[in-house]
């Protein structure tokens, strides 16, 4: 019985045989899974490299020294797109994108972003080095671009900020700042503020508008006053109404449930556009300012629009600047500025002494300021003001920042 009783207890052959099977069968199918997940995580890498353009022989326009940056940029990608396609790393190379031109003395320096894709054995830094090596070395002897560039540095960038800095990138533009010696409402360059939109009822310019995603605008709420229907709606793109560089259907419009004309206060009010834009030199979006943001009284800030040039004139189509310096509520609230008029929410731009303004047909648009890395953020919207360009009546925004977390909450950015 007790001899029976043991032979019940061990496993017969066959039984271990099949459980080893078993086991094998498992061990494999975790090593499988293991496997695709470790080379599914091949992470997007980036890097930041600085490149010196000189020798530029990119032909100029009727002799001025004008880069054509937009050329420029397209080249730069393109050879360094070049130089890693045809390297020991093309397999993992990905793409390149150059986030900004910076004109100096001798030439043009260009910031690039590479992006590869790396399975991760070996260490970071080897791989900074190899595509060190490759940049360095290729870059000089490029025969099929009429530029003559070297590689000035490279360094490693964090996934996040390499992320953001490629599918995210607001506030930068493509062509610099041209600063207006003489402060007049300049008519814009082309690129320059291509966040600018036009917002038209029946095909009519009403608004202007700045752009903050593919889809989405930031107005004024008192745009749709004489009518909020999308139907009615269409925004354009690009530095003249007509002929536009691009048109959209409006979908959705967003007035701020607070706004009750002809109160002042909530002037502020989201636009959702359909089908997307496709970014481009002319077409970006513009930052939206952390709430906590705050913006120093006589910095310098730009308006744009296509709004009259003096009041009760007419609607411009061409678009136009203007340098403006902000003013601090202590002086906007004086008694001779605006007094009580000033509310939360708002602030005042411009000059005391008048002239430069934003006027009707501006409203909606962008108070736009650059922080130190040249970004430029939406600060405030063109709201109000009594009359245009008049002493003592600077034109009063709506403050971006204090509606901010409202943006955030009716548009997801
Ligand atoms: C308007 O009528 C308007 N000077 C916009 C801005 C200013 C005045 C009027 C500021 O839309």
């Amino acid at each position: 019985a007790v001899e029976s009783g043991n032979q019940s207890r061990s496993l017969k052959p066959w039984m271990i045989v099949l459980l080893l099977a078993l086991l094998l069968t498992v061990v494999a199918v975790v090593f499988g899974l293991l496997n695709q997940f470790i080379a599914s995580g091949h992470k997007m890498e980036y890097f930041h490299s600085t490149i010196k353009i000189s020798d530029l022989r990119v032909s100029s326009n009727s002799g001025q020294n004008t880069y054509q940056f937009k050329d420029l940029r397209e080249m730069s990608e393109n050879l360094v797109d070049e130089i890693f396609i045809d390297s020991a790393l093309s397999k993992h190379y990905i793409k390149n994108q150059v986030v900004r031109l910076t004109p100096e003395e001798d030439g043009v320096k260009a910031d690039i972003i590479m992006v590869f894709q790396f399975p991760s054995t070996e260490p970071r830094e080897v791989r900074e080095k190899k595509i060190h090596r490759i940049l360095s070395q290729k870059i000089r002897n490029t025969r099929s671009l009429p530029i003559n560039a070297s590689l000035v540095e490279l360094n490693a960038m964090s996934s996040s900020t390499g992320k953001l800095t490629v599918q995210a990138c607001c506030g930068k533009r493509a062509v610099p700042l041209i600063v207006n010696r003489i402060m007049s409402e300049d008519i814009a360059a082309k690129s320059a503020w291509p966040w600018q939109a036009s917002l038209q009822r029946n095909n009519i310019h009403q608004c202007g508008a700045s752009l903050i995603s593919s889809t989405w605008l930031v107005t004024a709420a008192h745009c749709f006053k004489s009518s909020a229907n999308p139907r009615q709606w269409t925004v354009s793109f690009g530095t003249t109404i007509n002929p536009p560089l691009m048109k959209r259907n409006i979908k959705r419009i967003i007035v701020h449930e607070r706004y009750r004309s002809p109160a002042k206060e909530y002037d502020i009010a989201v636009v959702q556009f359909s089908p997307k834009v496709t970014f481009s030199d002319d077409i970006r979006r513009i930052c939206l300012p952390e709430a906590s943001a705050v913006f120093r009284p006589n910095s310098t800030a730009y308006i744009t629009g296509f709004g009259a040039l003096y009041y009760g004139g007419e609607s411009q189509n061409e678009l136009r600047e203007a340098r403006l310096k902000i003013i601090s509520d202590d002086v906007c609230k004086q008694r001779h500025v605006y007094g009580n008029d000033i509310k939360f929410g708002m602030f005042c731009a411009g000059y005391l002494e008048g002239i430069y303004d934003a006027c009707r047909g501006d409203s909606g648009g962008p108070l736009a300021a650059k922080d130190h890395k040249d970004t430029w953020y939406l600060i405030g919207i063109v709201s109000w003001g009594d009359n245009c360009g008049q002493k003592n009546k600077p034109g009063v925004y709506t403050k971006v920042t204090y509606y901010r977390k409202w943006i955030a909450s009716k548009t997801g950015l």
